[in-house]
């Protein structure tokens, strides 16, 4: 019998954390590339753990010859602020990152004669919307839509989740031996995710999970967009909800490669004020970097799911209210006070 093991990159990252340990609940042999040692918490759980780049192909190689992959969820990204800062460098991570690890899946297919099936998380940035009168009559954008992002990041997700669709339909289309296939790529497209566990680092949407971890440690914050600010987000534990899920839909149920994925798009004064609430002492002022904020309005406000909730079934646990009620508020209460 095969040991089949699942492969996460960036697995120290927010989705990793969350997404490793239903992983290990399941009982799967997990293998994880990141640039830092795993916490010791996660690492309890993984069978094998490399510290590396997905940019190294000998990295890559090694693992082929010694793991045997049916799934791969590629997580690793540097998001659309600090790419903005170093944009060749998030083309390497972001683009040649996935190019590499697409070709590995491809590779792996090839000598266990199945596809692999590879999980790719896009954004809501891979949209680029005008300007702030297009995002409000454009109402929930579907996938085809305002595809034209202004931010390094998002350009880098948009064409990556071409070049998910070109290794699935249209691999090497003119060899004699026609290879396509051999990677089941399956992409969503994230909101602006919000955990209880951990914060994000260098996102543009980390407004909302910063608003609610500096309320509860007790800090001041500056939020850096306007009070009027709305865009998609979703709840950590819905998102690796979808992701799972997702990679256990038979594919013939697929009509797409990448599918929009939303929760509830809230005001970032709805979120101070639901904060607010449940911090009393909270001390949340509005700041606007106009820079940032010129990035926040070019995402669509609201996102059309339609299709993943026809296709597979998507249905998200938590709303705006049970996000905070029942997720955020009671689990990183608990999470400073300890
Ligand atoms: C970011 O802000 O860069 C990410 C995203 C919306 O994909 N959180």
């Amino acid at each position: 019998m095969r040991a089949w093991s699942v492969l996460v990159t960036g697995a120290n990252g927010e989705i990793g954390h969350g997404l490793i340990t239903r992983l290990a609940q399941a009982g799967r042999s997990i293998v994880t590339i990141d640039i830092v040692p795993l916490e010791p918490a996660l690492s309890r759980l993984v069978r094998r753990e490399f510290v590396g780049s997905i940019t190294d192909v000998r990295l890559l190689e090694r693992i082929l010859a010694e793991f045997e992959i049916d799934l791969v969820f590629h997580l690793a990204a540097l998001l659309s602020t600090r790419s903005e800062f170093t944009p060749v460098t998030a083309h390497e991570v972001n683009v040649e990152g996935t190019l590499c690890l697409l070709e590995f899946a491809h590779h792996e297919g090839e000598s266990h004669g199945r596809p692999v099936v590879f999980l790719y998380p896009s954004s809501i940035a891979a949209y680029g919307l005008p300007d702030l009168e297009t995002k409000m009559r454009a109402k929930r954008v579907r996938e085809d839509e305002w595809n034209t992002p202004t931010t390094m990041y998002g350009c880098n997700k948009l064409y990556c989740e071409h070049l998910g669709r070109y290794y699935a339909r249209h691999y090497k289309q003119l060899a004699a031996d026609t290879t396509a296939g051999r990677v089941d790529f399956r992409c969503v497209r994230f909101p602006g995710l919000i955990s209880a566990l951990t914060t994000p680092s260098g996102g543009t949407s980390d407004y909302a999970p910063e608003m609610i971890h500096a309320a509860a440690k007790g800090e001041p914050y500056a939020c850096f967009v306007r009070p009027d600010t709305r865009i998609p987000f979703m709840a950590m534990p819905d998102a690796i909800d979808a992701l799972q899920l997702l990679a256990s839909v038979p594919r013939e149920r697929l009509t797409r490669t990448a599918y929009n994925l939303t929760a509830f798009s809230p005001a970032a004064s709805d979120i101070g004020d639901t904060v607010g609430r449940a911090f009393p002492h909270a001390t949340i002022t509005f700041e606007v970097d106009q820079k940032r904020q010129r990035i926040v309005d070019s995402w669509p406000a609201e996102v059309d799911d339609t299709a993943a909730r026809r296709d597979w079934g998507f249905a998200p646990r938590y709303d705006f209210s049970r996000a905070f009620d029942e997720y955020l508020i009671p689990t990183i209460r608990e999470r400073y006070l300890a």
